[in-house]
């Protein structure tokens, strides 16, 4: 049986991670805050999963955990994921998306000296490594020139996930382009966006205030992403892949297909507005991803159409909201 660990296991991809990891028979080891402890353990419980509370800061604490547990497969989903708020805490975002990822990466490869056992360790990266790219769509090669804090921190770790495949760690990366479900908080445009629409639909009027409406964004489905990452983990030679669906679209496109699937098609656009608060210091204007790799190397293939991720989201948007409505 396989013995895992999962960094940010209480979020979007940790949770449909751990679910899938813990379906196989795995043994999942699951690191959380002390703040989302309680909240964690009940569906820990759910899951499967062994709650280890700790923090990416504390690095004595991370080293005692991949001593302690011994894992066969390390996945790395931990950190700030917000590009928003690491503008508000850049020095924060540096440490927990960037720094805290050697810890790991140091402690997972003396346990592999120390056992001789092969420790397959994913990192997950992601497209704002990429910046404002001169090309479209990004692939492996493209070069790394981010343009926020946050992505100068996962560019950073990216970096250092390279340095310990170098020294013989089985590190792979997955350079994952947006990926959504009804799972995402509502601080990222996706999920803001769903359950706003659910929120109008029901009142029968109200707007969705949001930033850059032109910023173009590869959105895809996170349990397809999940997928990724396991069989980045599993593949003989370790490396980098992007995972992305190769469609790109608005964030004003988002905004009127969930309100179309919400039934305000017709006059959506009566229903955003795009206010300075929400813009950013500096914004990639386009993201795509060519994962051509990860489809010939690894067998992935994305599941679901960008329509039906809005699709799910709104809908399970407009069931949360009855049921509200009904509380
Ligand atoms: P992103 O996701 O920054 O791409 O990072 P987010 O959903 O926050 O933004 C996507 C795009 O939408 C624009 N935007 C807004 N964003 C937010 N949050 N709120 C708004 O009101 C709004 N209006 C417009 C943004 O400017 C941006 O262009 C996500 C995270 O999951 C990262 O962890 C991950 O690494 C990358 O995707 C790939």
């Amino acid at each position: 049986m396989a013995r895992v660990v999962i960094t940010g296991v209480t979020g979007q991809d940790g949770s449909y991670l751990a679910e899938r990891l813990v379906a196989e028979g795995a043994e999942v080891h699951g690191l959380v805050r002390a703040s989302d402890a309680a909240a964690a353990a009940s569906d820990a419980l759910a899951r499967g999963v062994v709650l280890h509370e700790g923090d990416l800061g504390d690095e004595d604490g991370l080293r005692r955990l991949v001593d302690e547990v011994e894992p066969d497969e390390v996945y790395n989903l931990a950190g700030i994921s917000s590009v928003a708020q690491s503008w508000r805490e850049p020095v924060l975002t540096g440490r927990l998306s960037g720094l805290s990822v050697t810890v790991l990466l140091d402690a997972a490869a003396r346990l592999q000296d120390r056992t001789g056992r092969r420790v397959a360790f994913v990192q997950a990266s992601s497209s704002e490594i990429f910046g404002d790219a001169a090309v479209s769509p990004q692939d492996e090669s493209t070069p790394v020139r981010p343009v926020s804090p946050y992505g100068a921190a996962k560019a950073f770790a990216h970096h250092a996930a390279a340095v310990y495949r170098g020294r013989g760690l089985h590190v792979a990366t997955c350079i994952l382009f947006n990926h959504e479900s009804p799972r995402r908080p509502t601080t990222f445009v996706t999920r803001k966006i769903t359950s706003a629409a659910a929120r109008i639909a029901r009142e029968g009027s109200g707007t969705i205030r949001l930033g850059n409406l032109a910023a173009r964004r590869d959105w895809g489905w996170a349990p397809d992403y999940v997928d990724a990452m396991v069989r980045a983990a599993r593949h003989d030679v370790p490396d980098d892949f992007v995972v992305a669906s190769g469609t790109t679209h608005t964030v004003a496109e988002f905004a009127e297909a969930a309100l179309r699937r919400a039934g305000l098609g017709d006059d959506w656009a009566d229903h955003v507005e795009s206010d300075p608060e929400f813009f950013r210091p500096a914004d990639a204007s386009v993201m795509v991803g060519d994962a051509g790799k990860a489809r010939r190397e690894l067998g992935w293939t994305p599941s679901v159409t960008f329509e039906e991720v809005v699709g799910r989201m709104v809908d399970h948007d407009l069931e949360l909201a009855e049921r509200e409505a009904g509380a």
